[in-house]
């Protein structure tokens, strides 16, 4: 096999593979990519002469580029992502599943000679700190300098990474292709340790390490090795006293992680002395720690954040990652300054600007109702940004140890039946919370908007083998931690009757995490009600807040029916995951119903 440059393993069982993969795809060049600072500006170089990638104002956005992908190809496609199990049944109902034998046959011939003409990368990278315990390691090859560039801030990749390479590692294939929608395909062989996808080139289908490894493939290594793979931020909050408690929170994609996870404290607490850290925004491998309590990693180098919405009211700590280092996909491109821009970022939309389609974008056409086809910016737009660029990145980031949680908070989109807060009775209670999770879908996978769905613990895309399987491995870690961390449920997504949210959100939703860890310090009272422990009206603080406390106490209010007609929907939903939903949930979902009925 010919090697452009030397490779960064001489361990047979990742050369076969990759010798394999070349000889199926075919490609003219293959590149291992070591990350090295000269490496990766001749990649950006030849991006920017392709026409692949736009280098934007490196005065304003030093190392900054700007990328478009196919119209066709802008989000995640739940529909074309596959758990391919030697049996349908540990693939379970709510994945899609192909035999995996059908699968690799079917996807050969769609790699096959793929990559004429192309160069193959070879990325070898890690998900967590190298050498940690915590650590595995993967190669992703691919025929995009786009996927390149993202992996090398997404993951920790490059040269050091060779020597980790074993038998264990996770075999990533990604071919470009023709980009066919009707014939895209991202499948997870966890058997076999294996991804491929083929014929997308938007993120979370193509950053291997990403969605595919870092929960689909490691939740199934989870559960056989004891530990959990889950789509959750973890923050730390430090309070005036210096002290800092960590807290996982898990929500569907596009419902705010990035935000809670660099949280600015409103006013009155910063003056305080109270800080939020943010040790990572989309994914947390969780482990018991030989304390007996629940640590967290994040597996991940970098943010792949939603841009629509950043500011620098709404997260000026995300914003400030994106000054840098940072790769746009699919924001809207001001001409004027060759900067970019995306609706929300400020009110001054630029005059002369092409769109996220390539078009000349004239700002004055924007409709709210009809945003795919009249923002500059697509809704899904996104930034890749190193972690290191965020001004409030824990000092525990690259700690391989992780950090200790304290609270897991789950939560979504709900206009009205989910509370503001509430905290479950228990690990085995709010396993169940977790599991009746619902959410107003939104635009980060492909699909209508603003659609209720059920998705349990935020991982209905992500849970790489039977949900059923899934809820009964978080009841078994319950009953492996001495001290777990107490699990709560927010929605900061409440409406009034005119559509309006009632809470204010961003750094006010600090007023809430203060609750939540003052639970758990046994600092503060609950109300007992049928779904858990809510607040007591006065136990929200709202100094320096305008918001009058009948709207909180409208907030925390439970409404009885909505909750009763939500029961029907939660049984057929546990009827469509199916036989392998524990009993014990079943038993949760009883008493929820008496105590409703009391
Ligand atoms: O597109 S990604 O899957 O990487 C991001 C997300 O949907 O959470
Ligand atoms: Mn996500």
């Amino acid at each position: 096999m010919k090697f452009e440059n030397k490779p960064l393993t001489n361990n047979e069982y990742v050369l076969n593979w990759i010798e394999e993969c070349a000889a199926l795809t075919n490609p003219d060049r293959i590149v291992w990519i070591d990350g090295s600072e000269k490496q990766i500006d001749e990649l950006r170089a030849e991006a920017c002469k392709t026409g692949e990638m736009i280098k934007l104002n490196q005065e304003l956005l030093p190392d900054c580029y700007l990328h478009r992908t196919a119209v066709n190809d802008v989000a995640r496609v739940e529909a074309r992502t596959f758990i391919c199990t030697k049996k349908k049944e540990d693939a379970g109902n709510i994945n899609n599943w192909i035999a995996p034998r059908e699968c690799y046959k079917t996807l050969k011939k769609l790699y096959k000679n793929s990559m004429v003409g192309k160069t193959m990368y070879v990325i070898p990278y890690a998900m967590g700190q190298l050498g940690s315990e915590f650590a595995k390691y993967g190669v992703e090859l691919t025929d995009s300098i786009y996927v390149v560039l993202n992996m090398v801030i997404m993951t920790r990749a490059g040269e050091a990474v060779g020597k980790y390479l074993d038998e264990s590692f996770i075999k990533g294939l990604h071919a470009t292709g023709t980009l066919d929608p009707d014939n895209r395909y991202i499948c997870h062989f966890p058997e076999d340790k294996t991804i491929w996808s083929v014929n997308s080139a938007y993120g979370g289908n193509v950053l291997l390490g990403k969605k595919c490894f870092a929960l689909r493939i490691a939740s199934f290594l989870g559960k056989t090795e004891g530990w959990m793979a889950e789509h959750m931020l973890i923050l730390g909050l430090q309070s005036p006293d210096g002290e800092i408690k960590y807290v996982g929170a898990a929500f569907p994609s596009a419902c705010g992680k990035t935000n809670l996870a660099m949280l600015v404290p409103p006013e009155y607490y910063r003056k305080k002395g109270y800080k939020v850290w943010c040790v990572g925004d989309d994914i947390a491998w969780l482990r018991v720690g030989s304390d007996g309590r629940l640590w967290a990693i994040n597996p991940e180098n970098g943010f792949f954040g939603v841009a629509p919405g950043t500011n620098e009211k709404s997260n000026p700590n995300a914003l400030a990652a994106t000054r840098s280092g940072t790769i746009f996909t699919n924001v809207c491109h001001d001409l004027d300054t060759n900067t970019v821009w995306w609706e929300g970022l400020n009110d001054r939309p630029p005059k002369h600007a092409i769109n996220w389609k390539g078009e000349p974008w004239d700002y004055r056409k924007y409709d709210k109702a009809d945003k795919i086809n009249t923002s500059g910016a697509h809704p899904n737009s996104r930034f890749t940004a190193p972690a290191k660029n965020c001004p409030c990145v824990s000092d525990k980031f690259d700690d391989p140890a992780g950090v200790p949680l304290s609270a897991i908070i789950f939560g979504g989109r709900r206009a009205k039946t989910a509370p503001l807060v509430y905290q479950s009775f228990s690990w085995q209670h709010g396993t169940f919370v977790g599991s009746i999770m619902a959410s107003e879908t939104t635009a980060a996978a492909a699909g209508a908007i603003g659609v209720v769905r059920r998705d349990p613990m935020a991982m209905r895309p992500f849970v790489g083998y039977d949900m059923g399987d899934y809820w009964k491995h978080w009841l078994d870690m319950g009953k492996k931690i001495p001290n777990p961390p107490k699990i709560f449920h927010v929605n900061w997504f409440r409406t009034d009757d005119e559509g309006n949210f009632i809470w204010p959100g961003f750094g006010d939703n600090m007023r809430v995490l203060k609750w939540i860890l003052d639970r758990c310090d046994g600092k503060v009272g609950a109300k007992r009600t049928a779904i858990g422990y809510v607040p007591k009206v006065t136990d929200i603080n709202l100094e320096g807040l305008k918001l009058k406390r009948k709207t909180l106490k409208e907030l925390l209010s439970i409404d009885t029916e909505s909750w009763k007609a939500d029961i029907a929907n939660i049984k057929e939903f546990y009827a469509l995951v199916g036989k392998r939903v524990p009993k014990r949930l079943y038993k949760e979902l009883e008493k929820l119903e008496q105590r409703l009925d009391k």
